[in-house]
């Protein structure tokens, strides 16, 4: 691996938050492949950073300041990925379902749909039912996207999407969902148009609901 992406693995897993905008800033300086830097560099130290916690080796503080350790270095990343202008390719209303506060992995695949041209309204984390149906009403987005990260607010999906349904607007919007413990099982079971595993998958599905 490329030792400027491995420092800031280790960068963001010890939570040194002080020193972690130099080292994006830095490396992207180098014109690397930033998709090296965002895989390799920012979401791999975010799962090393997950296996330790969920073995017990570090707590939740812990996982909280690694945790914006990677925001830090994610804000250095997206204007240089999202720089690129154009008339927008659609619409995407993207949230984190209620009871989930997990937004790291929402605010990349929302890099990657503005790097490719889609307007992106972000209604942020712990969105309930209501809200995100107001906002299709309001919006009328051609992609609605629900992110999470946990296995009990998986189940926020389908109430999403049953409401959707109940109020005769499920045709008028494509639902896709992602997140850590979703799969493609899940999203067919609830009815969702579609999964993304990662944020690549997401940006390349949102492109083929609105025919591109
Ligand atoms: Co939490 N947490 N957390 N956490 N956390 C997990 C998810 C966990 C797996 C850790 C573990 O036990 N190993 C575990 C869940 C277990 C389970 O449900 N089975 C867990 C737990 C238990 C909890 C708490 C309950 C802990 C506690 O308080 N006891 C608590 C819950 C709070 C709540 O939400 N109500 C909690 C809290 C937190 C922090 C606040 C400390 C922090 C979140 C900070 C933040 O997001 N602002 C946090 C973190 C950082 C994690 C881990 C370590 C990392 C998550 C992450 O950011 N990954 C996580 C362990 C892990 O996943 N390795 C863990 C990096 C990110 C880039 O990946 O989000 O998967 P991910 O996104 C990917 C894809 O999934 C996909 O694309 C992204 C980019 O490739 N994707 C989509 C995501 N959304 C998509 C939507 C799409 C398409 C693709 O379409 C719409």
């Amino acid at each position: 691996m490329h030792e400027s992406v491995q420092k800031i693995k280790e960068s963001i897993i010890e939570g040194r938050h002080k020193e972690i905008e130099s080292l994006v800033r830095e490396i992207c300086k180098t014109g690397i492949d930033l998709d090296t830097v965002i895989q390799e560099g920012l979401i791999a130290a975010m799962d090393v950073v997950g296996q330790k916690f969920g073995a017990g080796e570090l707590f939740v503080p812990e996982m909280m300041v690694s945790a914006m350790t990677m925001k830090l270095g994610l804000n250095i990343v997206k204007p240089l990925l999202t720089g690129k202008a154009g008339a927008p390719k659609g619409t995407v209303l993207m949230g984190t379902v209620k009871g989930d506060l997990h937004d790291i992995g929402k605010n990349i695949v929302i890099m990657m749909l503005e790097g490719a041209g889609f307007q992106v309204i972000d209604l942020g984390v712990d969105i309930d039912v209501e809200k995100v149906v107001a906002k299709v009403i309001e919006i009328r987005p051609q992609v609605l996207g629900l992110s999470a990260l946990l296995t009990t607010t998986m189940p926020e999906m389908k109430r999403v999407i049953e409401e959707l349904g109940a109020r005769g607007l499920r045709d008028r919007v494509k639902v896709m969902v992602g997140g850590a413990p979703v799969d493609a099982a899940f999203a067919e079971k609830i009815g969702a148009d579609g999964y993304g595993k990662d944020a690549a998958q997401a940006m390349a599905l949102a492109r083929s609901f609105v025919g591109l």
